[in-house]
This record gives C-alpha cells, sequence and structure tokens, in this order.
C-alpha cells in the first residue's frame, strides 16, 4: 500500500510540473485552464474560475504543490 501511495504522489508531481509550463512551481490561472481543458474539454471558463479560487485555498493567485495535491486526491482519486 505504502509503495501504491508513492507512486500515487509521484503521479500527482509530474501531472503538476507537466502543466506548470513555464517551471515556475505554481500554475497560475491559464496554466490550470490547460490543465482542466485536457481532463474535461467541455469545462467552461466560470467553471474554470470557480476550480480556481476553490482549490487557491491561501488566494495568492497560483496554485502550488500542496494545493493541486490536495485536490488532485478530493477530485480524481479514482481515477
Ligand atoms: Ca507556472
Ligand atoms: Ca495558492
Amino acid at each position: 500500500m505504502q509503495e501504491a501511495w508513492e507512486k500515487r504522489q509521484e503521479d500527482i508531481s509530474s501531472n503538476f510540473a507537466y502543466f506548470d509550463s513555464d517551471g515556475n512551481g505554481h500554475l497560475d490561472f491559464k496554466e490550470f485552464q490547460s490543465l482542466l481543458k485536457t481532463l474535461s474539454p467541455e469545462v467552461t471558463t466560470q467553471q474554470t474560475a470557480e476550480g480556481f479560487s476553490m482549490i487557491d485555498t491561501n488566494c495568492d493567485g497560483a496554485i502550488d504543490l500542496e494545493e493541486f495535491t490536495v485536490w488532485w486526491k478530493t477530485t480524481w482519486w479514482e481515477y
């Protein structure tokens, strides 16, 4: 189980790095938008904005790996 968990963490980190296209360690709104569009092409700008503000729990206008991990686990855990 522990190994599966570590693998999961790695997947999350590599997804994060993949979508952090400018490599600054944060997902800004545009980067997050392209992530959501990849995961679910039907998503609207409004849904993206809502999702973004929901995930950005410290409201600094960017999603860091910690915020991303929490969101990923609650949203995409089964996938
Ligand atoms: Ca970035
Ligand atoms: Ca944040």
